[in-house]
């Protein structure tokens, strides 16, 4: 229970996206009043209005306030929602997931979550994976295919870890306080993480260098060195044809390519595979590669076991061909660096201005900044994360970056360290061993698949199709599958087939809607948590915080990690989670960083803990006594990724057109001649925040953004509604006219479907082409062969006046 006697200000952090700002409550007998930024909190400089609308949320007539069962048959306009206690509800889901493992295997129950970015549902993350892992299913439904794929794993295929961090540290952020430039490509921190915008401002004010790529003129645009007006799902093209005036001009780290990338390695002519040990003697080995190195004029040997050449001395090259007797004959071969280079030689300034509608003098600061203002740091997100060419472009951007030699030095990414602490995502509990594979994995196996990250449409197929077995029962924390994503109807159609789906949330959406069971869920301000850094700078890595419970949950609401822990003791998991004791298994994740729970719930500030800084990490000794290098097959940075070739993708990030885009079907673009992205609203999180009356007053309406000319010859006039409409549905909007972007684009939002009763605002029909759902205009089967991304940012589409 929290305190219901007077005034009280409290320290917290908001935790409704991932910028998680650090804040005051004030909390006024029992009841949330307000929160304000704590700039003594590393990440408390400002708090954006869904923050300062907290109260709002927290109180909102649309909350769910009672667990639910239905009592109608799936489909039935009138569900019958009949409430039920706690006890119940659990009960029936645990019975249903044992009843439904026992027949299908656990693997027939999926679970769904929603992205960390833009809901709080990191504070549980770890105990719902944990459940997932002692349950036995490796089927997680996340959006992964559509956020973070391409900053944080398309990448690790480059450099062994993402390109940006996921959650405490994991991957190389921006050392944003250090940079000399910054690369913010398909980003948009100022409405999207406050905190990096806020980051950005400030290096600005001590000159540090800005590009920003981004069809729109929106947020930093304004401030930035360098906007890239890049044509939607082009950036794969721009990151090459920016490489390649850096190596024209000899603006790269010839260096640090050599030492730690794959560069010098040498790929066979006649069979486009790297060179072994193995071609030169049959007793060789395929997991020694060949470079030449240039101090002998003779082969080296490289040894990826090692991650070392054989001679220590060897000065290997990234230029020239070399004619190699191997066991077949003489072959001709040329270093991975060569091949990369010509790829990039195919996209000189004229052919970047064609492609991606940038011009060359653009181009040529671009690159002339991202070299001569060293140290650079980059940070790559949504805007080139969701097409249909999604991972070679987040590999060309890698590549790029690589050439700046940056990378885990100082201003550059950085592979910030993070506070001690147990894992607990259970990979050691002995059903997580030999789970079954995920959905997908055989058509992907290097997508998100990989890592149990299962798409929706892999849900749908299993669910409808029983391929490559059934799905039978979900469990939904949050996540608003059938709004975030394309194909909605089939969504709603495999949802309701399910025996048996239960979902957690704090509304009402239209994917709770499909529910059996509906647990409501306390909001973040409801709740506790324990956050072990806060990811955007080292000083923010060191902050550990316990966010306490402000005020006592409305209704009967629980927090995830409450149902967790009470699914899992009823599933008789429960020795796997310190037997429902959720204080314990705080203390067991907290016990390697020295400090106490009782120290951080006296603390509620947060306490910072000292972290150690290193930089080039790669050039530190490994167990085996050489530098251990990156976390890829080859030890090096992989310019050249053989493991793509090996699953018949390229080895190099080649650039493909769009599948639904004008240059591949100009037979479709005669009859949807304008490109179609989307971006997120600052005042709403994807498709959530309509019902807070302060948001919905400053956004009414859905809007869709074109250019005045655009406009025009449509009979278009700013405020109108529109409908949008694509080769594969439609939808409506109010026109807003924007002179800023280009005339042949059209930007969309996704995510409306709530009403707000306090201010009377509707809500739309998210089934209905007559409505305001955006994901309804994007087809489901053209996709990234790589991820399965779904081309959300990129598609064909007309405007056309409602009359
Ligand atoms: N206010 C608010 N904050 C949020 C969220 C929210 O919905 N609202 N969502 C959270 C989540 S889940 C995420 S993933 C992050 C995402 O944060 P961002 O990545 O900043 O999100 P977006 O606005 O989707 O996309 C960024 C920019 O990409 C641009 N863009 C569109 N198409 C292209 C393209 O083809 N190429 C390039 N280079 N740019 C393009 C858009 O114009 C947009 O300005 O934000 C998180 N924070
Ligand atoms: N066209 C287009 N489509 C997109 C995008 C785009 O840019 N354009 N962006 C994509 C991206 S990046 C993402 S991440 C997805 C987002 O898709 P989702 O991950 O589904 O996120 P939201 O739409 O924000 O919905 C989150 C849901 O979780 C609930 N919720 C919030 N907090 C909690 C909590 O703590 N616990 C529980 N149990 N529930 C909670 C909310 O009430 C809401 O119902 O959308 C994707 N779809
Ligand atoms: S940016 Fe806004 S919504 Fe996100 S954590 Fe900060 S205050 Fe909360
Ligand atoms: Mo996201």
């Amino acid at each position: 229970m929290t305190d219901k006697v007077g005034q009280q200000k409290i320290k917290t952090y908001c935790a409704l996206c991932i910028a998680r700002c650090g804040a005051i409550a004030t909390v006024d007998e029992g009841r949330l009043v307000s929160l304000e930024p704590d700039p003594t909190h590393p990440t408390g400089q400002a708090l954006c209005a869904k923050g300062r609308a907290a109260p709002e949320l927290v109180y909102s007539p649309e909350r769910l306030h009672y667990p639910m069962k239905r009592t109608r048959p799936k489909g039935d306009p009138n569900p019958g929602w009949e409430r039920i206690g706690w006890d119940e509800a659990l009960d029936m889901t645990a019975a249903a997931m044992r009843r439904i493992a026992d027949q299908h295997g656990p693997e027939a129950v999926a679970f769904s979550q929603a992205s960390g970015s833009t809901t709080a549902i990191g504070d549980s993350a770890p105990w719902i994976g944990r459940l997932m892992k002692a349950f036995g299913t490796p089927n997680a439904a996340s959006p992964l295919e559509l956020c973070g794929w391409g900053r944080a794993y398309a990448t690790r295929y480059t450099y062994g870890v993402g390109s940006v961090g996921v959650g405490a540290g994991g991957g190389a952020m921006p050392d944003i306080d250090n940079a000399g430039c910054v690369i913010l490509w398909g980003y948009n921190p100022s409405m999207s993480r406050l905190t990096h915008g806020t980051a950005v401002v400030k290096g600005l004010k001590r000159g540090m260098r800005l590009i920003v790529v981004d069809p729109r003129h929106v947020g930093l645009a304004s401030k930035a060195d360098v906007w890239l007006r890049v044509r939607p799902g082009t950036d794969g093209a721009l990151a090459l044809g920016l490489a390649n005036l850096m190596i024209e001009r000899g603006w790269y780290d010839s260096q640090f390519l050599r030492d730690w990338s794959n560069g010098p390695m040498l790929v066979r002519d006649d069979t486009g595979r790297l060179l072994t040990e193995r071609d030169l003697r049959p007793d060789g080995s395929d997991r020694r590669y060949c470079a030449w190195d240039t101090g002998t004029d003779s082969l080296v040997i490289y040894d990826s076991t090692a991650g070392a050449y054989k001679r220590t001395d060897a000065d290997p090259a990234l230029e020239g061909t070399y004619t190699v007797e191997t066991t077949e004959g003489a072959v001709t071969c040329r270093p991975t660096f060569a091949l990369y280079a010509a790829l990039c030689r195919r996209y000189p300034p004229e052919t970047v201005a064609s492609t991606c509608w940038i011009e060359p003098e653009q181009l040529e600061q671009a690159a002339d900044l991202i070299w001569n203002a060293r140290p650079t740091a980059y940070y790559a997100w949504s805007g080139h994360e969701q097409h249909t060419n999604t991972t070679q472009t987040a590999r060309a951007i890698s590549l790029l970056y690589a050439l700046t030699g940056s990378f885990d030095k100082v201003g550059g990414n950085v592979l910030f360290p993070t506070v001690p602490n147990a894992p607990v995502n259970g990979e050691d509990i002995p059903a997580a061993q030999n789970p079954a594979p995920a959905l997908g994995v055989t058509e992907r196996p290097l997508g998100p698949a990989r890592w149990n990250n299962v798409s929706t449409r892999d849900v749908y197929r299993a669910i409808l199709e029983d391929k490559p077995y059934p799905v039978r029962g979900l469990l939904g924390f949050g996540a608003n599958i059938l709004v975030a994503h394309a194909g909605p109807q089939r969504g709603r159609e495999a949802l309701n087939a399910l025996d048996f789906y239960a979902h957690f949330d704090m509304f009402m959406t239209p994917t709770a809607a499909c529910a059996d069971v509906i647990l409501p869920v306390a909001s973040p301000f409801e709740r506790d948590a324990l956050k072990l850094g806060f990811e955007i700078s080292f000083e923010a890595q060191s902050w550990l915080q316990y966010r306490t419970p402000l005020v006592d949950p409305v209704g009967e609401c629980k927090s995830d990690a409450e149902i967790v822990f009470a699914l899992a003791q009823r599933l008789g998991l429960g020795e796997h989670f310190w037997d429902g004791d959720l204080d314990a298994a705080y203390r067991h994740q907290l016990a390697p960083s020295g400090v106490t729970l009782e120290e951080l719930r006296a603390t509620p500030g947060g306490i910072r803990v000292p972290l150690q800084t290193t930089y080039e990490k790669h050039a530190e000794a490994g167990p085996d006594g050489t530098p251990q290098g990156f976390a890829t097959p080859s030890r090096k940075i992989e310019i050249w990724s053989e493991t793509f070739l090996e699953h018949g993708y390229p080895a190099l990030p080649e650039f493909e057109e769009l599948i639904v885009g004008p240059v591949s079907r100009p037979d479709l673009a005669e009859q949807f001649p304008l490109v179609l992205t989307s971006a997120k609203n600052a005042l709403f999180c994807n498709s959530q925040h309509r019902a807070l009356p302060s948001l919905r007053k400053r956004h009414p309406d859905p809007a869709v953004e074109l250019h005045p000319d655009s406009a025009a010859a449509r009979g278009i006039a700013s405020g109108d509604w529109v409908e949008v409409v694509s080769p594969d549905g439609s939808m409506r909007a109010r026109a807003n006219l924007n002179t800023k972007i280009d005339p042949r684009i059209v930007v969309g939002q996704h995510g409306w479907w709530q009403a707000c009763e306090t201010l009377g605002a509707p809500s739309y029909d998210p089934f209905d082409a007559a409505g305001s759902n955006f994901n309804m205009l994007i087809g489901t089967t053209a996709l990234d062969p790589i991820s399965g991304t779904a081309s959300h940012k990129a598609y064909l589409c007309d405007v056309r006046a409602l009359s």
